[in-house]
């Protein structure tokens, strides 16, 4: 016998009302993947998204936003120089050919990592879709998908059947609703003259169309709306759509969708996020940080070495995130040749190791009560974004201010295993967990290390012998973890 669903009505009481499914909850890790046109100048200034290239190029900015004003020089002088002065964006379209690009090969990739979900850009804000969309084509009146220009190949399929043939890595779209330049839409001008007609012509001629057939044909797990801000939910119907979305048999136990479908992150979907930020406190919604490696989301060829993430850094994001209660959904810009740089596929093979003897302790796992241990010292004040330094989440620990504390022990927990994490070998070689219970049938060991270690009980907690490792033989890297049942 079937079980009664609920039904979901278009409003957000109904739409937020929905239980999130539990895989997004226990993935912890997702990769985001920025790849499209764009992928072909892959440039911005340094600390800035090449993915916006096109907007940069030809935007006049706003008096007075002097970062735009910059982005809007800096794009044209490297235009002006490399493809010439008028040369259209449109002709990326010959230079995006995906020559190189393997599914199988990223898939391989994707699964090393460690990450249970991506996240490709299906259609990004210059509205050309990485799938054969009619729409995109029709109102941009010439070929604008990478079946009828470009590679020529459906790269939403190809690399969704790569994934799913690996197994255990769900597969999601990033999908933009604010098209720049559709001429259905055209940089929605019609917000500020405050004629509605062709905004409708967009919705439901652009952005409907393709949102369906990007559920019904391609069946993702996930959904990264976008682009959002710049109006609210009525002006872009979502509503009616997440409610479909929700009642339609496909995939209705698994799709999960994010936060952006009308101005404002953090109040209305199935999760929300944060962007270059640092996640919430108390909310009652799985939540999710994204952000590159380095300072960009589409492959950017002017950011060096030193813009980008150690391994090092990118582990005690995750840490710190999970540690809280969310994910890290971590971006990978491809070229336009269909490569993943080396040095991100670096870090994302360097992840999986650290993974594959830590993963028990991040995947699956819930908050304990407490999601850090700090040492003494003043506690800096969360906040929940500061994108414009993009506040690194870890430098707590990396970095600590002087006189601030610094996070000593991450938590996380299953069952009845608490997970202490560790970012600092103590020197005295031991190390006490504060506010911990423990009986004589406790167990405690070092991920990665044969044996129990020993520990005793102290006023505040329980102190832990840590064993004498051999330098060279090391479990992982960078963060160790203790296992206490
Ligand atoms: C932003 C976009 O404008 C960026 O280009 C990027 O896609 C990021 C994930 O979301 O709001």
């Amino acid at each position: 016998k079937q079980t009664a669903r609920p039904r979901y009505e278009a409003n957000w009481d109904s739409l937020n009302s929905r239980q999130a499914p539990q895989w997004y909850s226990d993935a912890k890790f997702g990769i985001f993947i920025h790849w499209g046109l764009y992928s072909v100048p892959s440039y911005a200034p340094k600390g800035h998204y090449a993915e916006w290239y096109w907007y940069d190029l030809i935007s006049t900015p706003p008096e007075g936003v002097k970062h735009k004003i910059y982005r809007h020089q800096e794009v044209n002088k490297f235009h002006d120089r490399v493809y010439g002065k008028g040369f259209p964006y449109k002709n990326f379209r010959d230079q995006f050919n995906c020559e190189m690009f393997e599914p199988d090969q990223w898939a391989n990739i994707f699964k090393k990592s460690g990450a249970k979900y991506i996240v490709l850009t299906s259609k990004h804000h210059d509205g050309y879709t990485l799938w054969p969309n009619k729409q995109a084509s029709k109102s941009f009146g010439m070929p604008w998908n990478s079946v009828d220009s470009g590679p020529g190949r459906d790269l939403c399929q190809e690399l969704a059947d790569s994934v799913r043939s690996v197994g255990g890595v769900k597969m999601g779209y990033y999908y933009s609703l604010w098209d720049w330049f559709n001429p259905y839409n055209d940089n929605m001008k019609e917000i500020r003259s405050g004629n509605n007609n062709r905004y409708k012509k967009y919705i439901k001629e652009v952005f409907y169309p393709q949102f369906r057939e990007l559920v019904e044909k391609y069946k993702p797990a996930l959904l990264f709306s976008d682009g959002d801000w710049l109006a609210d939910d009525n002006y872009w119907e979502t509503k009616p759509l997440l409610a479909q979305l929700y009642n339609s048999a496909i995939n209705r136990d698994e799709v999960i969708i994010n936060d952006r479908w009308g101005k404002g992150r953090g109040k209305n979907g199935g999760y929300f996020t944060t962007e270059y930020g640092s996640g919430f406190e108390n909310v009652d919604k799985p939540w999710e940080e994204n952000r590159g490696m380095g300072h960009s989301f589409g492959f950017n060829r002017n950011e060096d070495f030193t813009q980008y993430n150690s391994t090092k850094e990118l582990v005690f994001m995750l840490v710190d995130l999970v540690s809280r209660g969310g994910n890290l959904l971590l971006n990978i810009g491809p070229t336009a040749d269909g490569r993943i740089p080396v040095f991100m596929q670096n870090r994302l093979i360097e992840i999986g190791h650290w993974l594959d003897v830590n993963g028990e302790a991040i995947y699956g796992t819930k908050t304990w009560e407490k999601s850090c241990q700090w040492s003494v010292g003043k506690i800096p004040k969360f906040s929940t974004s500061n994108y414009k330094s993009g506040f690194p989440i870890f430098e707590v620990t990396l970095n600590p201010k002087p006189g601030n504390a610094h996070k000593q022990l991450y938590f996380t927990q299953k069952d009845q295993t608490l997970y202490g994490l560790m970012p600092v070998w103590p020197s005295s070689g031991k190390i006490e967990i504060r506010d911990l219970e423990v009986s004589s049938n406790s167990k405690v060991t070092l991920l990665g290390v044969e044996g129990d270690l020993q520990y005793t009980k102290t006023a505040k907690g329980v102190e832990i012998t840590l064993p004498q490792l051999n330098p060279t033989r090391l479990p992982c890297k960078d963060i160790f973890t203790l296992k206490i049942t």
